[in-house]
């Protein structure tokens, strides 16, 4: 049994030759042999910034490898795209990052032999029953496949050491044939990362670090201490500043006249020549110096409490190959770009930019980006206007048909600590899905994940009880359930929180 420091470099020395996570070597060999016999492989993956760069990855190494493929995208891997996938004259699909938690589902097709699957996934495998293995409280047997790479199998963090792109990159590193090296795509993993917020002060951490050490190996990527700040790349300077919820400073977070007049006092040009707002990557290493001590001074001076100033400077992520001063040139920007095509049905774009199209797809993600900024703000102000409803062991909302069921999710967790929003119970939000259906999705904390929280668990076991479903993370997690059982599935959520948060 590997246990979870398993893919800790003993001696903290970088061994090229040394398969990045060895604890699961033995899976990624097993998947890789499987897709060299193929014909032909249907990647079928999920639709968000992390499932997106794991097609990335997966088409790429397929296509390195000389193995066909076509690629479709998914929001949940239910029943119906199942059959659809069974119904296609595939012989062997590549799930990647879902598979993992619709392994009951998925092997009554592989029974009756509509298809080979091979999963590259992070998620909770589902065992016979449907259950997670951490809601019965005991170790029970998961149902498994035979070509079946996932962290969580190993005793690896799959929510926060290793996501989707990095099982798929552990694939694409078994599928290297001599003379291939697929380390460069371990950029698209670390963008998979931190699209799943794997990324801590400190940056990526366990098996993450040492994809990050093949990505900078491979000159794909670039680790630096930088201003930890969202939009280093793209935006003006007193947005970068305005814009920064990581921090809250006083007179500067959510005040425009206070960061431009922050700015101002400086000894640092905040315009170029023709009169632009220059932004953070504009800036020489100096003048990032002046600009983030006089931060760092005026947090101290209002009270930001140490630890969150501490958070100002943190491990950045830069994909070296990128044009500076583009979202794809920052791995958080990059992967909020992905997530903006995602949400709104055109993955093909994101995976289209991810694989290298720097024209129309890329100009075409960038209009989807600017309407899911719109469209975040404008759910976050309905959710501050309507506020929430307390339970007793977590908050909801209903949006109904008011916030896309794509964004939903993403609105709950930027309302947590608006007024009236705890941060001390887990946000649960409804969304009407059409159909007659509801989605939900939950948001928990670190500090409740600690405290004996898995979201995941809770969604899959509320929304099976009302014959939907739904998995995910023990800190954020997703469900689909019918129209009407909003009532139900709430009482069942609101007890299993109770059970679990001691
Ligand atoms: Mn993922």
């Amino acid at each position: 049994m590997a246990t979870a420091d398993a893919s800790d470099d003993p001696d903290g020395e970088y061994d090229p030759d040394e398969f990045p996570v060895p604890a699961l070597e033995a899976r990624a060999q097993r998947c890789a042999a499987r897709l060299r016999e193929a014909d032909r492989v249907l990647v079928a993956s999920h639709i968000d910034a992390d499932g997106l760069t794991s097609a990335a990855v997966a088409a790429a190494a397929l296509e390195r490898a000389g193995v066909p493929f076509e690629s479709l995208f998914s929001k949940q891997l239910d029943a119906d795209d199942l059959d659809r996938i069974a119904a296609t004259d595939h012989d062997t699909v590549l799930f990647t990052d879902f598979g993992s938690g619709q392994l009951d589902l998925i092997a009554r097709h592989e029974e009756r032999g509509a298809f080979t699957p091979v999963i590259a996934d992070h998620h909770q495998p589902a065992d016979a029953d449907g259950r997670s293995p951490s809601a019965s409280g005991t170790e029970s047997r998961p149902v498994d496949t035979e070509f079946h790479l996932n962290p969580l199998l190993e005793g690896v963090d799959g929510a926060s050491e290793l996501s989707g792109a990095g099982a798929t990159y552990l694939l694409a590193r078994a599928l290297e044939a001599d003379g291939t090296d697929n380390r460069d795509l371990a950029a698209l993993a670390v963008v998979g990362a931190v699209g799943d917020m794997q990324d801590g002060e400190d940056g990526l951490s366990g098996a993450n670090e040492r994809l990050v050490a093949d990505g900078v190996a491979a000159g794909a990527l670039e680790a630096e201490t930088d201003l930890a700040l969202y939009g280093r790349q793209t935006r003006p300077l007193p947005k970068l500043l305005q814009y920064a919820s990581e921090a809250r400073i006083p007179g500067i977070s959510d005040d425009e006249a206070g960061s431009v007049e922050f700015l101002s006092g400086l000894d640092v040009p905040m315009r170029d020549d023709d009169g632009d707002w220059r932004r953070w990557v504009d800036l020489t290493g100096d003048e990032r110096q002046t600009v983030a001590s006089a931060l760092i001074r005026r947090a101290v001076a209002s009270g930001v409490p140490a630890e969150r100033v501490d958070g100002l400077v943190g491990t950045t992520y830069v994909l070296a190959d990128e044009e500076p001063g583009t979202e794809l040139r920052d791995v958080s920007e990059f992967s909020t770009l992905l997530n903006a095509t995602a949400r709104y049905e055109r993955a093909d774009v994101g995976l289209a930019v991810c694989l290298g199209d720097r024209d129309e797809a890329l100009a075409r993600a960038r209009t989807l980006l600017r309407n899911h900024r719109r469209n975040l703000s404008e759910g976050l102000q309905w959710v501050k206007n309507e506020g929430v409803t307390t339970e007793e062991h977590l908050q909801w909302f209903d949006a109904g048909t008011r916030i896309r069921e794509t964004i939903v999710g993403i609105v709950a967790g930027m309302a947590v600590g608006a007024a009236g929003v705890s941060r001390s119970k887990p946000i649960v939000a409804f969304a009407d899905a059409g159909d007659g259906e509801v989605k939900v999705s939950a948001r928990g904390s670190g500090h409740l994940v600690r405290s004996g929280l898995d979201l995941s668990a809770v969604m899959r076991e509320a929304s099976r009880a009302v014959g939907g479903d739904g998995g995910g993370h023990d800190v954020a997690a997703g469900a689909t359930i019918p129209e009407g059982e909003r009532e139900v599935f709430l009482a069942a959520a609101d007890e299993a929180v109770g059970e679990q948060v001691k």
